[in-house]
């Protein structure tokens, strides 16, 4: 880590009040070109302080860049982690307002719930799938709150990998009855196809993309709670939305879940 304490208070207030204002901003390793992933993920856990100091609940956490589409799309390297707070979640079929956001885009992605608590580092596929309760289909909607929606890694990590809004649908189903490689998905716009994925192209397979988090978490000391949400990460690149889009996910064996922006 390079930055002082207070250094990293200051950012996460200033990354926070962006969120919640839905104001972009200059990314923060411009003024803080010695920023690290150190202090990235610093400032992460410290907006992660601020809401559960505010009564906010942390319902579950997300794994970022976990598709070569994704890095790609974002020119990175590496995958990342999230959290989700309570308020991220909107119900299936319903609305959000594109004006409570900056530049929301939407990914399609296999949820896990836990049913029994995971504890990194060393975590694995196998852990994973002897802890989680069931899948389902999900929607997120991601919203980086930088200008343009341009960041480096250190930076968006800092901003919460982009986290913004969830949705959840479809059937819950056990992992023992599916072969989550192979699911194939698509994924539509206004009732036309916008992308067809597969679960194999997140992270070679969802629940190591969960692993990964797992792991990343316990770098810094955190449990997954049994009973969490994992978002296991985009299968395809992430598709901008305006007011008026309405957005749909079909996972095989799954069912679907859809959201609305209004
Ligand atoms: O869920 C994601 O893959 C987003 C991670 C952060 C990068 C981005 O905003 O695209
Ligand atoms: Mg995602």
């Amino acid at each position: 880590m390079t930055l002082a304490p207070s250094i990293i208070a200051s950012l996460a207030e200033y990354l926070e009040n962006a969120e919640l204002n839905a104001r972009d901003v200059p990314m923060i390793t411009i003024e803080h070109p010695t920023l690290d992933l150190g202090d990235a993920y610093a400032i992460q856990d410290e907006i992660w302080r601020r809401k559960t100091a505010r009564g906010t609940r942390i319902v579950g956490f997300k794994a970022g860049l976990t598709s070569r589409a994704k890095m790609k799309q974002m020119g990175v390297d590496q995958p990342s982690r999230g959290f989700l707070a309570d308020y991220f979640a909107i119900p299936d079929g319903g609305e959000v307002a594109v004006s409570t956001m900056i530049h929301p885009r939407v990914e399609p992605e296999i949820a896990f719930v836990t049913k029994h608590a995971l504890r990194g580092p060393g975590c694995n596929i196998a852990n994973v799938l002897a802890a989680t309760d069931f899948v389902l289909p999900a929607i997120e909607v991601i919203d980086s709150r930088y200008q343009n929606f341009k960041f480096d890694m250190n930076s968006v990590i800092a901003d919460n990998s982009s986290s913004c809004r969830f949705v959840l649908g479809g059937r819950p189903r056990s992992v023992s009855e599916l072969d989550l490689r192979t699911l194939g998905m698509v994924f539509e716009k206004n009732g036309l196809p916008l992308a067809y994925g597969a679960g194999a192209a997140v992270y070679g397979h969802p629940a190591a993309a969960v692993a990964m988090v797992v792991n990343l978490l316990g770098e810094r000391g955190h449990e997954v709670p049994a009973g969490s949400i994992i978002m296991s990460g985009g299968a395809t690149e992430a598709f901008a939305v305006a007011p008026g889009d309405a957005v749909n996910l079909r996972v095989q064996d799954l069912g679907s879940v859809s959201i609305r922006f209004t």
